[in-house]
């Protein structure tokens, strides 16, 4: 074998088959060789109280959405894709959002021009479709799929996103034809419209209020509904961001009558409760950790723990949607503080997804290192179309890794991370294992804090039908 530029010598990896001490070669940006001999190469590199990755892939962020006329995201691709470096990531996948009455192939353009030039991991978009018309449908849609888009979004909430009943079918129906994934935001329109109404007239508006108006049962009955259309249009389907059990129970008993239905589940359904939304006296505290679906209580988060670990989640995401808190054009948007209604949803989480799954899970024995690889890195690579380029350490692969210190304990702080927020809802909480170093192809971008190389290294990537 020709000279390697670099050889990680000893580091515990996770592989395609196993887990054990390994040599890692890496030649023009791609794994070269795995195994236990020591061969020559420019750079060698000790990594024998580490452990070695595959780069995480976090196939769900929002990165410079349009979030309304006054509210602006907290993160452009620059501050997004650093820290979701520093995160232990080398590829994210953010959306590409179509507004009503706009072209899908324009929306797509429009992101490219922000991503370009600004990554520092790879990227790709999935899209959201929010107005499917015969054009789209017919067009556009088919056209993107061959041009590697092979997947989108679906919302059943949202003033400005929700489909309804007949349009998700249609939706699904060309999903179908063309071999894409479809991902559905399940919560119920109406019963949110009902329930925030009621809760608005009694005077119920403080931050807080965002939960009960978005209770269990109404991501449960959209879930049920989802899966029932694609049944009946006999598509697989992915059930993003579930927060708790009644639809973690609806997504089983799929799954036992053999319909393919997918999940993921995302940080704050294991570390937060709808508690944290009640901030420090039910005041404007608690907008910091608005989301949708809201986070729930213990006994869910133990659910959702028992799908992490059972199997029944594929993928473990941050649904990183950041805005700033004290902010105008972020949290503290015109109106938030007179109804929960006007808080925008969503909170950063790129970059602490990996640490908490692997403080919560592995140091804490719930999963091996074999179940965190899979959640983290190379389902999502599958799932959406990018295995076994990425995902996976095997020769041939994309040189993507990140090195763990399982020892290295510190507790998550807004100091210490990229994103473009100014909060995180993880604050203060205690991590075991870090990641200390994160490669993008053969490169080390990020090392022990400190950025390595130029924040235009990251690639677009057109993507595979799902190989799930
Ligand atoms: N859905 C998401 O996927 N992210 C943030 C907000 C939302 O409703
Ligand atoms: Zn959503
Ligand atoms: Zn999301």
């Amino acid at each position: 074998m020709n000279n390697l530029d670099t050889l990680i010598e000893n580091g515990l990896v996770v592989t395609e088959n196993e887990t054990g001490h390994f040599n890692i070669g890496i030649k023009d940006g791609k794994i070269a060789y795995l195994g236990d001999e020591n061969l020559n190469a420019e750079f060698k590199i000790n990594a024998s109280d580490l452990i070695v990755l595959p780069g995480g892939i976090d196939p769900h962020v929002h990165v410079d959405q349009p979030s309304g006329d006054d509210v602006i995201m907290a993160d452009n691709f620059q501050s997004a894709t650093k820290s979701a470096a520093a995160g232990g990531n080398t590829t994210i996948l953010p959306f590409a959002m179509q507004i009503k009455g706009q072209s899908l192939r324009k929306c797509v353009e429009d992101y490219h021009k922000k991503a370009q030039g600004n990554m520092y991991i790879d990227t790709s978009f999935h899209l959201i479709i929010s107005d499917p018309t015969p054009q789209v449908l017919g067009q556009e849609l088919p056209a993107l799929s061959k041009d590697g888009y092979t997947s989108f979004k679906v919302f059943m909430t949202y003033d400005d996103l929700v489909l309804n009943d007949k349009e998700l079918i249609e939706v699904f129906d060309v999903a179908k034809q063309l071999k894409t994934l479809v991902m559905v935001h399940a919560e119920g329109y109406d019963s949110i419209k009902y329930l925030s109404d009621k809760f608005e007239k009694e005077g119920k508006t403080a931050p807080y209020y965002h939960a009960p108006t978005r209770p269990q049962i109404v991501e449960r009955e959209a879930t049920h509904r989802a899966i029932s259309h694609a049944q009946i249009v006999d598509i697989p389907l992915m059930i993003v961001h579930v927060s708790g059990e009644e639809a973690l129970n609806q997504i089983r008993w799929a799954k036992d009558k053999g319909i393919k239905v997918f999940s993921e589940t995302c940080p704050q359904y294991i570390c937060l409760t709808e508690d944290d939304l009640k901030g420090l006296n039910m005041d404007f505290e608690g907008a910091k950790y608005v989301c949708s679906p809201p986070p729930r209580d213990k006994n869910s988060q133990e659910a959702i723990w028992s799908g992490l670990i059972d199997g029944t989640f594929e993928i473990f995401s941050s649904d990183h949607c950041p805005f700033r808190f004290k902010d105008k054009q972020g949290k503290d948007r015109p109106g938030a503080r007179t109804s929960f209604k006007w808080v925008p949803n969503g909170i950063p989480g790129v970059e602490t997804r990996m640490p908490i799954l692997f403080s919560e899970g592995v140091s804490k024995n719930k999963i091996d290192l074999k179940r965190f690889v899979e959640l983290t890195s190379t389902n999502p690579a599958k799932m959406y179309g990018m295995y076994p380029q990425k995902g996976v350490i095997k020769v041939g692969s994309d040189a993507d890794l990140t090195f763990w210190d399982p020892n290295l304990k510190k507790k998550i702080s807004q100091n210490d991370l990229h994103h473009g927020s100014d909060y995180t809802p993880y604050e203060g909480l205690e991590i075991t294992g870090w990641p200390v170093q994160t490669w993008l192809r053969g490169n080390k971008i990020f090392d022990n804090g400190e950025f390595t190389t130029a924040n235009n290294l990251g690639k677009y990537m057109s993507r595979d039908f799902s190989s799930f």
